[in-house]
């Protein structure tokens, strides 16, 4: 239920309040710049989400017939979301750098506008095959704190980081509600956007992850193009191969990683894209999808890895970069690290 629903407007928590709150409590000497980020991103995911619950009724929707770098069919929404987050962001003196999946290069601010202390990455609208069909989609957002020294321009080394040293990192779900959930490093906190007031609205505070999750998501239609490990972990999952440590689970993939991952997040479960003959390195994008991710996840007690090394522990040498994903559930993402280090051998009971 929303909370506007049960609890009276004049005691439910803003977004702008809680994350006050946070940095007055976690970092009273902090100059309020990452809240103003965050309140910006908030923003941001306010004028996407108008359009987003337009997009069935708009022109907006369909190809806009361009390819984006990752050579995938770029669609109008996702323009708009780019262009949403760009707006948003590049001219407040808050960041020196962005990067976006949608974009080959990083984006630097414009000339005239102060350049700030962070480098935001950001995939504007995730799952965007999807948006035809009426499914969940989301925006994920990176923030890491600049490495290059002085105000200067950003340099790609900026962003260029390990996930380990995010400062913020979260995603806003346009689901049958739109949701933001964010991270500073202080758990993991949860907003659901109240149309009648446009407020995000607290909603899931402090989320933890089980160890053992319920639900195992990946696209099954890969199987034959997985090593056979992978293969192996997956009849565990469904129950047709047992071991030890792992009790079946019930599948759920919607092909939407912010939606998956959010389910996940919530009921417990764990979500994987491995590398396979057509991807080798997987699909999924490190800085923009994977890194962002793996931060929320271990801020809810769960795990992220590659299969060998946990995610937020991957030093990037390019911005496109792809990964092997497991994400979720720690004992569950663990069982796959162990199964994986065995050797590639057939197994005679599969
Ligand atoms: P699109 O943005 O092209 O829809 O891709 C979505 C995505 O990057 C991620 O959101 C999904 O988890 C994953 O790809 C789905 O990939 P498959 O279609 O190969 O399962």
């Amino acid at each position: 239920m929303r909370a506007s629903l049960s609890i009276p407007l004049s005691r439910v928590v803003t977004i702008e309040s809680f994350i006050i709150d946070q940095e007055k409590k976690h970092a009273p000497e902090a100059t309020g710049e990452l809240s103003n980020l965050l309140y910006d991103i908030g923003l941001a995911a306010k004028i996407i989400n108008s359009h987003v619950r337009m997009a069935g009724l708009a022109d907006i929707l369909g190809s806009a017939g361009a390819v984006n770098v990752q050579g995938e069919v770029v669609q109008k929404l996702d323009e708009f979301a780019n262009d949403t987050m760009k707006h948003a962001l590049l001219r407040t003196g808050r960041a020196c750098l962005l990067a976006s999946e949608e974009d080959e290069e990083p984006i630097p601010i414009p000339p005239g506008y102060r350049t700030g202390k962070y480098t935001i990455l950001y995939d504007p609208l995730d799952g965007s095959s999807n948006i035809d069909v009426n499914v969940s989609i989301g925006t994920i957002f990176s923030i890491h704190r600049r490495v290059s020294e002085g105000n200067g321009p950003g340099e790609l080394r900026d962003c260029l980081q390990p996930g380990r040293t995010q400062v913020a990192a979260g995603y806003v779900l346009y689901g049958s509600s739109t949701m933001l959930v964010y991270s500073t490093g202080q758990g993991v906190h949860g907003f659901t956007f109240d149309p009648t007031i446009g407020e995000f609205l607290l909603s899931h505070p402090n989320i933890t992850t089980p160890p053992v999750g319920k639900y195992y998501s990946i696209n099954e239609s890969n199987f034959p193009r997985w090593d056979i490990r992978v293969q192996k972990i997956v009849r565990c999952w469904k129950g047709t191969l047992t071991e030890p440590n792992m009790k079946p689970k019930n599948s759920r993939y919607i092909g939407s990683l912010v939606a998956d991952f959010h389910r996940n997040l919530l009921a417990g479960g764990i979500f994987a894209y491995p590398a396979d003959t057509k991807s080798p390195n997987g699909k999924l994008r490190l800085l923009y999808e994977c890194a962002p991710l793996a931060f929320l996840c271990e801020q809810a007690g769960g795990y992220a890895s590659d299969g060998s090394r946990p995610i937020l522990d991957l030093e990037p040498a390019e911005l496109h970069q792809r990964s092997p994903f497991f994400v979720g559930g720690r004992d569950d993402v663990r069982f796959v690290e162990e199964l994986l280090a065995q050797p590639a051998v057939a197994d005679r009971r599969a």
